[in-house]
């Protein structure tokens, strides 16, 4: 390859990156709206988003916890969506459905890092679904346990 095709092709790939807001594999997040279309989120446009502190027990760790991430709510707002139900989907294929009242009546914070720690796909990240259960008696229950969806990759509005 000559010197000029070379330099053609770096062109090209910068401008390539410049115009592409997301890299596929930057992507923590897709929320599907009503409509087809898909939001992508990555780490950057999900901590634009305004941070929120949630101190809690789990169902699944031991002692307190404190996560970090953005509120629910914010982040379907972010994405448009107005549904009443949402299909969440996990890494491992995990799908439940969660009511959008939820995130309006409580709290509910997309986790992205405990105590401090990004959470990563081996340790129920990328995102992961924390209720302020500590705060209301109604929430430790198995049935919101279920709504805790760990390694959160999709979300998808009914
Ligand atoms: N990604 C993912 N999230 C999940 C699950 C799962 O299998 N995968 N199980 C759910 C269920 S049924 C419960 S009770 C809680 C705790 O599940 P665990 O004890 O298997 O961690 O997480 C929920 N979130
Ligand atoms: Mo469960």
């Amino acid at each position: 390859m000559n010197t000029f095709s070379r330099r053609m092709l770096l062109v090209a790939g910068l401008a390539l990156a410049s115009i592409t807001p997301a890299r596929a594999e930057d992507i923590l997040l897709t929320i599907e709206t009503a409509s087809g279309q898909e939001e992508h989120f990555d780490r950057e446009r999900l901590l634009a988003l305004p941070q929120h502190e949630l101190v809690t027990h789990t169902s699944v760790t031991d002692g307190v916890q404190t996560f970090t991430g953005p509120f629910m709510r914010d982040l379907l707002a972010e994405a448009g969506v107005t549904a009443e139900t949402l299909t969440a989907i996990a890494l491992n294929d995990y799908q439940i459905e969660l009511p959008a009242e939820d995130f309006t009546r409580y709290d509910v914070v997309a986790a992205l890092e405990m105590n401090g720690e990004t959470l990563t796909p081996r340790d129920k990240g990328p995102i992961w679904i924390v209720y302020p259960r500590d705060e209301f008696v109604e929430l430790q229950d198995i049935y919101y346990d279920y709504r805790w969806v760990w390694q959160l990759v999709r979300l998808e509005e009914q």
